[in-house]
């Protein structure tokens, strides 16, 4: 898989690059990860890529001209998946990125602290938030997006990690956990566990499991129940 980053930060990107998962995935050659930073397609003597909105008011607009510019630099960019980081997009999820995780090549175009000119989107497949909060600009969610979908491509993980294991890919929250020592301030680990019936410790872990995603979220189990 290729991804393409379109930023104005590069900088913000090469630390998280060169980091675990990412790097090791990289390294593989599963994926192959791109950053570009559209401020070299600007064609003005400043490099400009923003601009006051027509109609007035105090913010910037990200022009159409650079964003199309740096798109069409890349190599295979019009069978490619263009998708916009945007605070109107629809939320991504574990599906979405199961989804992505299946593209050939995946696009990502970020803004920072402003709005696109509503041109570009003529050039983008799918707008894409990662939530209801207000960040400062698309490079966060890009790290977001391109750590969920890296880690499900064949051959990103380890085996200890395998992801058939994730919480949320089943749809529940993860089982409760212990490690040594057997004992703290009073607290024990559940007898089960200590038991060496791989069985019932399954059955355990399951349980306990469904418990905590019916308590904390509920919101999660009633989805599950749609996929079933
Ligand atoms: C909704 C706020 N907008 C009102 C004029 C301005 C605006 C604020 C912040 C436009 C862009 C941004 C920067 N945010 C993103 O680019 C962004 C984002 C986010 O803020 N929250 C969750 N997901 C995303 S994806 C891209």
């Amino acid at each position: 898989m290729k991804i393409t980053v379109l930023t104005l930060f590069p900088e913000i990107f090469a630390n998280f690059l060169q980091t675990s998962i990412i790097k090791r995935a990289q390294n593989a050659g599963v994926v192959t990860i791109e950053v570009i930073d559209f401020r070299e397609y600007a064609t003005n003597k400043h490099k400009q890529v923003d601009d006051s909105a027509y109609g007035g008011g105090p913010g910037m607009v990200i022009s159409v001209e650079p964003i199309h510019r740096a798109l069409l630099s890349i190599d295979g960019f019009e069978s490619a998946n263009k998708v916009l980081l945007s605070p109107q997009g629809e939320t991504f999820d574990q599906a979405t990125a199961i989804k992505m995780a299946s593209y050939e090549h995946l696009i990502l175009i970020a803004g920072h602290y402003e709005g696109f000119d509503e041109r570009v989107y003529a050039f983008v497949d799918s707008e894409l938030s990662i939530g209801d909060y207000v960040l400062t600009g698309g490079e966060l969610p890009a790290m977001v997006v391109i750590d969920a979908v890296t880690r499900l491509i064949p051959g990103a993980l380890g085996k200890v990690e395998s992801f058939e294991q994730d919480s949320f890919y089943n749809g529940l929250l993860d089982f409760p956990q212990y490690t040594r020592p057997y004992e703290y301030l009073g607290m024990k680990v559940p007898d089960v566990l200590l038991s060496g019936n791989h069985q019932e410790i399954e059955k355990w872990r399951q349980e306990e499991a469904r418990k905590r995603t019916k308590n904390k979220r509920p919101d999660l189990l009633k989805k599950r129940q749609q996929n079933d």
